[in-house]
């Protein structure tokens, strides 16, 4: 059947942009999408009427999109991840679509308040931190720069859990995003696809007599894709999200249903959905459990079989595959894809090996996003082998060939063949990862300038000897949409009032910031935005804490995951150092300051627990204290997400970026503070080297030890007991812990903290306590002079260019994908595609 192909006029109600349109369109989508009379209407109901009035008028371009991709035959960037953090969609559409004030208009003059509306908003939580959101800012650019994109990952139905303190402790309590319905989305059941698992291998005579493999699975799901749109920032791109759900395939239900085994057929559906049940919530940590080798194998197969599908139907031969696209591995999580696209070339489509590996390698490219070694995925042998029994095989291949090619290259290096086999075979037998990774892969790169070094260094070294062509640094960026336009409306009309709108989609255009910094009234405008924003953040924490906060106080920010390498506890040193000042002496003139945390642990990191705990026991003695006078105040920010970060960025003075050099591949929580005028207190870690050298040395407070310098101290035997004796203030900070004096006496609760720092303090902490607390009084020192603050805050601000996801994108689409940009057109109605 075909529609005819002629013009189609859309109705105004669903395209319509004028405020009478968006108005009737709202009250339309209540009454027949929602179906509820305005009398009857809840706020969620509204939401959705909104929710229902932006995506009809995203259907345009989205469809647009998918013609003239489908026409042109573009070439697509595929990024395969196992998270997007993407945050909520509302207002982040509205501003792409170039909407946000007409919207906010008509539903303010149909009396509803919009803002409320914006905030009703939950967040699909489908990440763990940094990695998946920097998935999320990456589409955001693509689009923006007008790339044609797929993000392929999967659609779990409970995200990363949602964090409640109760007693100071971390509770964790499941996500339940879909349950009011999801209006971004649409699932497209037509493109279903079937993901085998288990069995066994078994060799076959084709018709030409040729032996060839094929997989005999024991089982298989169902992987149905559910699609949301991605736009870009005033351009008609509509790129898409493609989130795969797991289903039991009927035929298992026919089956038991026919033996009369019904619960049988009932625990079938179960095990399948399981797969996309839920997101490991670990990060930069690995668990090597059954089911998340599933989940990984699942969204890889369900995403590379959907790239055979779309080059079937555009009539591409299989032998164009990498020019018709280009894989992007999002850290080792997809990496299966290397043995799958393999498999599916060769015993699928039957292509010769040395074919389908040129096609493989062409394909593939490959981000690693850290150093830490308890990341570095692998796989135990055995459970490898009973899911996926012909993957192996393939391995087992793709290794012997790669082996004799080391071998010639570096003669007589059995340790080094050791060392770079995809099999781990020092004990237990195990596949790795990373290795496979790189070998499959044209181009590896790492996400800041100091960790690609640090990548050819350490972990990856081997591969960098072997292959130094393929090695490339690309830096992170972040979506100035989301983290300065959305969240931050002041700031944005300020700076657009002074210098155009063209730094929205060229962050480097900031820079003419730099002429304002000696005119008084925009150093002023600037200050009295900041003081706004935090006076709303101050207004929240009263009415969710009950704690008040100066907003002429520092504004001390650390919001991230909660880690040992992140050193919270750090921070919580300098702030025991502060106390410990005031009750050693009342009158002592400090700049008072409120320190914020927030983030999620693990829920089977102990440590990082306790340290979530640590904040609150130490919160709950100074908050309180009347000899504090209030000058100091510790608030724990619970349940920290995307949502709630576009608040805090915003309302921050001082950004912690704390971590030990070496062991923070980039960060992009940093970027996000800066660029939104906050100073940073950091080490030469990650991004902050880049920040920095951006910034200008004068502009942002450094301490600490230097990678080079934490890797010659841990050679050389660190003992942080010296460290400990010398220095009487770190002295009296961990005694106060360890006498239980923040923890009503219990001497046992926070042993573990200071018995783990006193004995080998792994990430240094001790070592650069000193340092830190003096950086920390030359931050307190620096706030007293408001003028020369205000301008270092522009002037970060204004350098932040370089930090935009769109800068990021441009270097993986020139020296990576490959790709250019395909502009889509704007048409009235819309047509069938032919
Ligand atoms: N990262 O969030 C994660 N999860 C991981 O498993 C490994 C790394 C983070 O990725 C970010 C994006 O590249 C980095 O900015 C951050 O430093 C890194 O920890």
């Amino acid at each position: 059947m075909q529609l005819r192909n002629e013009l189609v006029r859309v109705e105004a109600d669903r395209t319509g942009t004028t405020i009478d349109n968006l108005k009737r369109a709202f009250l339309e989508n209540l009454y027949y999408v929602q179906g509820k009379p305005p009398a009857l209407a809840t706020l969620n109901d509204y939401y959705m009427a909104l929710a229902h009035t932006v995506r009809d008028r995203i259907m345009q371009r989205w469809n647009n999109s998918a013609i003239t991709y489908t026409e042109n035959q573009s070439r697509t960037v595929c990024y395969l991840s196992a998270e997007f953090l993407m945050g909520p969609h509302l207002g982040n559409n509205l501003i792409n679509l170039g909407l946000y004030e007409p919207m906010k208009q008509a539903i303010d003059e149909l009396g509803i308040n919009f803002d409320e509306l914006i905030e009703e908003e939950g967040e699909p939580g489908l990440g763990n931190g940094g990695l998946g959101r920097l998935a999320a800012c990456y589409l955001d650019s693509l689009a923006a720069l007008e790339i044609p994109t797929m993000g392929y990952g999967i659609r779990y139905e409970f995200g990363i859990f949602k964090q409640d303190i109760r007693d100071g402790w971390q509770v964790e309590i499941t996500d339940k995003w879909l349950r009011n319905g999801n209006p971004w989305e649409l699932a497209r059941p037509e493109w279903t696809v079937s993901i085998p698992f288990g069995g066994h291998t078994e060799s076959y005579r084709n018709s030409q007599g040729v032996y060839r493999a094929r997989w005999v699975p024991a089982w298989e799901v169902k992987g149905v894709p559910y699609d949301t749109p991605t736009l870009g920032y005033k351009v008609n791109t509509a790129n898409t999200l493609r989130l795969w759900k797991a289903e039991a395939p009927e035929s298992f239900d026919f089956q038991a249903f026919n033996t009369g085994d019904y619960y049988g057929a009932v625990n079938a559906k179960v095990v399948s959905e399981n797969i996309t049940k839920v997101l490991y919530p670990n990060d930069d940590e690995i668990q090597g459990k059954v089911l998340r080798l599933q989940q990984q194998f699942f969204f890889v197969s369900c995403s590379l079989q959907d790239m055979i599908r779309i080059m079937k139907g555009q009539k591409i031969p299989m032998e164009r595959f990498h020019e018709k696209f280009a894989v992007q591995l999002n850290d080792t999580h997809p990496a299966i894809a290397v043995a799958e696209l393999m498999r599916l070339l060769v015993d699928q489509e039957f292509l010769g090996w040395d074919e389908a590996w040129a096609i493989t390698q062409n394909t593939l490219a490959y981000t690693n996003h850290t150093l830490l070694p308890e990341a570095l995925e692998r796989w135990q042998i055995d459970l490898f082998r009973d899911l996926l029994p012909r993957h192996l095989e393939i391995i087992y291949e793709i290794n012997q060939r790669f082996m004799d090619d080391v071998r010639v290259k570096f003669i007589d290096d059995d340790a080094r063949l050791a060392r770079m086999s995809l099999i781990d075979e020092s004990g237990e037998r195990y596949v790795r990862m990373a290795n496979l990774a790189c070998v499959g892969s044209h181009a590896i790169n790492g996400v800041a300038a100091l960790h690609s070094e640090l990548l050819k260094q350490t972990v990856l070294k081997d591969f960098y000897e072997y292959s130094p062509e393929k090695f490339s640094n690309k830096t992170n960026g972040v979506t100035p949409r989301r983290f300065m336009v959305l969240s931050n409306p002041r700031l944005t009309q300020l700076i657009t009032d002074r210098i155009g709108s063209g730094w929205i989609t060229d962050l480097e255009q900031l820079r003419q910031l730099e002429q304002f910094i000696d005119d008084p009234a925009f150093c002023q405008q600037w200050r009295s935005i900041k003081q706004a924003i935090k006076q709303d953040l101050a207004d929240s924490i009263q009415k969710d804490y009950g704690v008040d906060v100066s907003i002429d106080s520092i504004f001390d920010i650390q919001v991230k995951r909660i880690h040992e390498y992140k050193r919270q506890h750090l921070n919580l040193l300098h702030i025991i150092t502060l106390y410990n000042r005031i009750k050693a002496n009342p009158n002592i003139d400090i700049t008072p300051r409120t320190f914020l945390f927030g983030g999620k642990a693990a829920p089977g990191y102990f440590m990082a627990k306790l340290m979530i705990k640590l904040v609150s026991a130490v919160s709950e003695v100074i908050n309180r204290d009347p000899d504090v006078r209030g000058r100091i105040k510790v608030v724990f920010l619970k349940n920290y997400n995307v949502k709630f970060a576009q608040h805090v960025y915003p309302a921050a003075d001082l950004s912690e970026q704390i971590s030990t050099a070496g062991k923070e591949a980039s960060g992009t929580g940093n970027m996000k503070f800066a660029m939104n005028g906050a100073l940073t207190i950091g080490t030469l870690d990650g991004a902050n080297v880049e920040i920095m050298e951006q910034a200008g040395e004068e502009n942002f407070f450094l301490f600490g030890l230097t990678a080079e310098e934490v890797r010659e101290r841990k050679a050389r035997g660190y003992d942080p007991k010296a460290y400990y004796n010398a220095n009487p203030n770190l002295q009296l900070v961990i005694d106060r812990i360890a006498s239980g004096f923040f923890s009503h006496g219990d001497k046992t609760l926070f042993q573990p903290i200071v018995d783990n720092l006193m004995q080998s303090d792994p990430y240094l902490l001790f070592a650069d306590y000193q340092s830190y607390v003096e950086c920390q009084d030359r931050v307190a020192e620096a706030y007293r002079d408001q003028d020369k603050w205000t301008r270092m805050s522009i002037l970060n601000a204004a350098r932040m260019g370089m930090f935009s996801s769109d800068r990021s994108i441009q270097e993986y689409c020139d020296d990576i994908w490959n790709v250019k940009p395909v502009t889509v057109k704007e048409t009235e109605g819309f047509c069938s595609a032919t």
